[in-house]
């Protein structure tokens, strides 16, 4: 039989469980965001959430009262309100798994603010998941031993007695204190390492977010966007795409943080000469600007895994040149550092066009998700093929002595981008004026060019769009055009006219094994 009085002591444990378990899960997301190298952790996204969310005036008032604390001021704010809530959490699963649920609107909250963050991605979600799946077993781990001794559906004290409900026999309130009490050093402990390593593991990212911001690259210029490659319509993805906004693909997990002194370039193989570069030999040469679409072979038609932004680097046909590729060579096997590969055909990196091995992207150092300190551009072919970040290696060979990460996965060896065509204005499912309406959007054929596009709107006669300016043939080009539709449901149909002539199929092809082929058609309302 249990003493009243441990019973009652026992009360105290409830809230503290939901404390210890909701500092294991921010220790834990805490050391995944770190380990990841996601930009925002959750609770600096809430914390962003929080001064976004905080009218104008009473946030600069704020400011000027409590000056450069600030930031820390939001942040143990946060820290505060979220202990409070995750002590009346605790308190909460003395009765229900309805704590559960508190959690889970913390994770929310989290994700809203993560959400909200400029160019995050479905990966910066992970430690908030991983955060509230700590939660959880945290949490039910430490109420495991209070449950065995506080049967929730005898009030203490009613009738005088207490009538625990089956407890196991060697499960006394000293026994499941005791457990309690292991269970939750273990778990502060751990939550403690834990966090400290998502420092460390944080550390190596900050280092080299800083030698990114000490970068000074002469050579760089700032992008200047063509006169009239901008069309003037709303809606339409800006001409140049902000590096914050450009799609992310890749295969890391960890993104690679390399130092710019630590990083080296060995090119092998098949050469007269082997090469070794540092960062510092390859800014020290000659340097090369252009306007690159790059886009991903997984790109369904209509998708946005596309765009358009301003690199400079140093041209891979001059070292290479250098290198000396011998006789019977066609292919490059490049490695990034995070151990990725791709083959790329040897032509595309040592013809006329603008290969390069850039460092800046629209004007600034590449960002470390896009390849920093180094990566390979080659206009003309799919990232898949060719835009190797991180890039540390890259071997002389031919296709047929090597196979790449993709390429072991079905997709096709020499991934040439497709012509295509998309419609942004209007958005499927807008609703727009009856009238005359406007079209626009985007199409790209890289290292080809684009010499026209047409729309049909409701599956009539296709008609000639008004095209922006190019900046050569490995950018894409804005596109509009206007029809007048009556109220109901309509729908506008895009395709492209490459410089040489060749029209965009309508053929669906799927995107396996070397890019989609299609029209796009999106569906809309006038009224
Ligand atoms: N190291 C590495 N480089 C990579 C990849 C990768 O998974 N790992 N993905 C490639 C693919 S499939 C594409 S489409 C482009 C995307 O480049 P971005 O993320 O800078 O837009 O990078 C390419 N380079
Ligand atoms: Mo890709």
């Amino acid at each position: 039989m249990v003493d009243t009085r441990e019973v009652k002591q026992f009360r105290g444990a409830w809230p503290v469980a939901g404390v210890v378990a909701g500092a294991a899960g921010l220790a834990t997301s805490y050391f995944i965001a770190g380990a990841m190298s996601v930009r925002t952790a959750p609770v600096t996204a809430v914390a962003d959430l929080v001064v976004r969310l905080t009218p104008g005036s009473v946030a600069e008032s704020l400011i000027g009262q409590v000056g450069h604390a600030d930031k820390p001021l939001v942040l143990t704010g946060i820290l505060v309100v979220s202990a409070l809530l995750f002590a009346w959490a605790g308190s909460l699963s003395r009765r229900s798994w309805a704590p559960a649920l508190v959690f889970l609107g913390l994770a929310v909250v989290a994700g809203i603010g993560v959400a909200l963050e400029r160019g995050s991605s479905t990966s910066d979600y992970v430690p908030i998941a991983v955060g509230f799946v700590t939660w959880l077993v945290a949490l039910s781990l430490l109420t495991e031993p209070l449950r065995a001794v506080a049967p929730t559906a005898v009030p203490v004290g009613a009738g005088g007695s207490v009538d625990l409900l089956e407890p196991a026999p060697d499960q006394s309130a000293g026994h499941s204190r005791r457990a309690f009490l292991v269970r939750s050093s273990i778990i502060v402990i751990g939550a403690a390492l834990v966090a400290g390593a998502g420092r460390v593991v944080g550390a190596g990212r900050r280092q080299v977010e800083q030698a990114r911001s000490a970068l000074r690259l002469p050579q760089v210029t700032k992008p200047v966007i063509p006169d009239g490659a901008q069309i003037g319509l709303d809606g339409i993805v800006s001409w140049e795409v902000p590096a914050a906004d450009f799609y992310l693909i890749d295969t890391a997990f960890v993104k690679p943080s390399i130092e710019p002194a630590n990083w080296k370039l060995r090119i092998h193989g098949a050469v007269d000469h082997e090469i070794t570069l540092t960062y510092q030999e390859l800014i020290d040469r000659k340097f090369t600007e252009d306007w690159i679409t790059l886009n991903c072979v997984s790109n369904p038609v209509g998708g946005d895994l596309v765009g358009n932004a301003w690199f400079s680097g140093v041209r891979l046909a001059d070292i290479l040149a250098e290198a000396g590729p011998q006789a019977g060579a066609d292919a490059v096997l490049q490695t990034s550092d995070d151990g990725w590969t791709c083959g790329t055909p040897l032509a595309a990196l040592t013809d006329d066009r603008n290969a390069m091995l850039a460092v800046a992207m629209n004007g600034e150092p590449l960002r470390v998700e896009h390849g920093f300190p180094v990566r390979t551009v080659v206009p003309g072919l799919y990232g898949y093929v060719s835009a190797c970040k991180w890039v540390v290696d890259m071997e002389v060979t031919k296709f047929s002595k090597i196979s790449a990460f993709w390429t072991e996965r079905g997709w096709g060896e020499m991934g040439p981008v497709k012509i295509a065509s998309r419609v942004d204005v209007p958005r499927s499912g807008e609703e727009v004026d009856a009238g005359d309406v406007d079209f626009g959007g985007v199409a790209w054929m890289q290292h080809t060019g684009i010499s026209g596009v047409e729309f049909s709107v409701d599956g009539g006669a296709w008609q000639k769009a008004e095209i922006g300016a190019a900046a050569g043939i490995d950018s894409w080009v804005q596109w509009r055009g206007q029809a007048s539709v009556d109220s109901g449901d309509h729908k506008v149909t895009v395709r492209a006219i490459d410089a040489d002539g060749n029209v965009q199929t309508s053929a669906v092809v799927d995107v396996l094994p070397d890019g989609a082929t299609g029209l796009q058609t999106q569906h809309f309302t006038a009224s």
